[in-house]
């Protein structure tokens, strides 16, 4: 058994560049340039294939975490070790392989500029067979029209990366437009002439590529295997270099910029390293959809695992609002200093509620004021009594038995609109949620049989489930049947609000702060304490005239109680 360990090889002199997938686990067997990890900079994705045939025995990394050159990724089993004996027999042998190979001129595999350990290494035969001579071809900047000397804004590329033709190589900038400038051929960068922040003209170069495979001589088989007493890296050949230009910059490629500084590629110059392009293929996913949250909108592959986890996820509901158009993303940082801050369980699933409810029901809200000047002073005829039972006496408890009594005069919104559309569901119990305020975000526990308990007890009810909700003790049980809801923001102020239907209830209540104002009683104006309130329905299931008598109603039995009797 021969351990090597396989490192980190040059990535272009980039520091701390993250792992973002991990292609193989212990026990696989790998083959000879198969990809090992996937790493990612905020430039360009690239895959470390493993320079030798073997079996990984151990793995030395993991997700996330940020690499560099010559750090250790993995241990490959490789074989039975060599000895030095065996070693000089296998340079031999190379030699002789490689030069009847170099007169038979079969196609060999192209040299790995990788690392292995040298402490650990032995040269098996495989791994010297793997010294071939590239080729090598240079890339320049295409012919840009009149354009010269424009901005580097962007190498897409590092030294060592594989691209495929078309994938981007550099971006480059004018006052007028943004431009890609895609790879004409696939093949591994060698070295880069080019740097963000220079400037191009038609012609410089940008970088070598390393293309195809080329058998090699004997003499360079000779110098390749007397190197294996540094170590088994094989040289890459500066052998004649061809160059290559980009096809000259078409309009569908420059593409005319806006004064908003967005990104201006088309959908054929999608931004994505050759990992994220390879990930899209795989899973057919049409990468020119996805959204990328990378620098400058490059795609990474966590918004490919976004887009299709929003896809999967996506409700009917969702489905049906497709036509929506999206909020678009916006870096807060650049206005100045932001803080994230998680929602909380409860608050990501009010908004989800909300949203639900808001894009499925159609809304109308009604206002009216009630005169409550007899009942508040009734209520506060309560407050000794009150102290004595160990209960406060709020207007809530007297909207609760006034909304109890509205819904049994107004069956219609004592029920639920069917999901077949094609019904209602009458309920023929009375439970009505209140809205309750706590620090952790909003919770409706809700009272049940409101219609048949007294205010004494829906006032200790209140407090009780009020307080149950403050401490974060309510159960499932407590926020489940309602039939109607009350949001009161009355003790915190505002004149009326329109609130959101509690689904799948089919109205609610709103109730504001009260307020003394002048009310005419046929002779005069006297000051009476109203207060406002606002009824939002789901005008699938009600209409305005039940909405119009509901509230009538209900103001009707706030404004004299003893309606409750009746
Ligand atoms: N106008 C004027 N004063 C009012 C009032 C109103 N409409 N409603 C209540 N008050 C008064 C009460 O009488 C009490 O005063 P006193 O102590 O002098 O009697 C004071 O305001 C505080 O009342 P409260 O808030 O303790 O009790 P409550 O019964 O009115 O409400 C509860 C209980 C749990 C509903 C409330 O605490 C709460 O959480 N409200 C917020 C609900 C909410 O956030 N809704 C929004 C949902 S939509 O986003």
């Amino acid at each position: 058994m021969s351990i090597e360990l396989i490192k980190v090889p040059d990535i272009g002199g980039t520091e701390g560049v993250e792992v973002i997938e991990i292609c193989v686990a212990v026990g696989d067997q790998v083959e000879l340039e198969q990809s090992l990890v996937v790493l990612e900079s905020d430039k360009a994705s690239m895959e470390v294939p493993s320079p030798i045939a073997g079996t990984v025995t151990s793995i030395k990394i993991s997700d996330g975490d940020e690499l560099s050159e010559g750090d250790v990724i993995l241990e490959l089993d490789t074989g039975p070790v060599l000895d030095d004996v065996d070693i000089d027999a296998v340079r031999s042998e190379v030699l002789l392989e490689s030069e009847s190979e170099s007169e038979s001129e079969s196609e060999a595999e192209p040299a790995i500029d990788f690392s292995i350990s040298e402490k650990t290494t032995t040269p098996s035969p495989s791994a010297v067979d793997q010294s071939f001579e590239p080729k090598i071809e240079m890339i320049s900047v295409p012919d840009m029209g009149d354009a010269e000397n424009v901005d580097v804004i962007e190498v897409c590329v590092n030294i060592g990366d594989e691209v495929a033709e078309g994938d981007s190589l550099i971006v480059l900038e004018t006052d007028k437009a943004s431009m890609e400038v895609p790879s004409p051929v696939a093949g591994k960068v060698v070295s880069l002439a080019i740097q963000e922040g220079a400037t191009a003209s038609a012609g410089m170069e940008i970088l070598q590529l390393e293309l195809a495979k080329t058998p090699i001589t004997a003499t360079e088989v000779e110098s390749s295997a007397n190197s294996l007493d540094e170590s088994v890296e094989a040289p890459v050949k500066s052998e004649p270099i061809t160059t290559t230009q980009p096809a000259p910059m078409s309009a569908d490629v420059i593409v005319n910029s806006s004064s908003s500084g967005e990104k201006f590629l088309n959908s054929d110059s999608v931004y994505a390293g050759p990992a994220v392009r390879r990930l899209a293929r795989e899973i057919g996913l049409d990468i020119t959809l996805v959204e990328g949250t990378g620098p400058r909108g490059r795609i990474v592959k966590d918004d490919l695992k976004l887009y299709i986890k929003k896809a999967l996820t996506a409700t009917p509901t969702t489905t049906a609002t497709s036509g929506i158009p999206r909020i678009p993303d916006i870096d807060f940082g650049q206005f100045g200093d932001v803080k994230l801050e998680s929602l909380s369980k409860i608050h990501r699933a009010t908004a989800q509620n909300m949203h639900r409810s808001w894009l499925n029901v159609p809304h109308v809200t009604q206002f009216d004021d009630a005169d409550i000047s007899d009942l508040e002073e009734f209520r506060k005829s309560l407050k000794a009594e009150a102290e004595q039972r160990g209960v406060k006496i709020t207007p809530l408890p007297f909207l609760l038995k006034a909304c109890a009594a509205a819904l049994r005069e107004n069956p219609k919104f004592n029920a639920s609109l069917h999901t077949d559309g094609q019904q209602l569901v009458y309920k023929q119990y009375v439970n009505i949620g209140i809205a309750v305020d706590t620090p952790l975000g909003l919770v409706v526990p809700v009272i049940r049989d409101v219609d048949k308990k007294s205010i004494w007890e829906l006032a200790a009810e209140t407090i009780r489930l009020a307080q149950k909700a403050k401490d974060r003790k309510l159960k499932i049980d407590d926020m489940q049947g309602g039939c109607f809801t009350i949001s009161s923001l009355g003790s915190i102020g505002g004149q009326g609000f329109t609130p959101i239907v509690n689904t799948p209830e089919v109205a609610i209540l709103g109730v504001s702060k009260l307020s003394v104002k002048p009310l005419w009683n046929g002779s005069e104006f006297v000051p009476a304490k109203m207060l406002p309130l606002s009824l939002s329905y789901d005008h699938r299931a009600i209409n305005g005239g039940d909405a119009g008598r509901f509230l009538t109603y209900l103001t009707a039995v706030l404004a004299d109680i003893r309606r409750l009797a009746l």
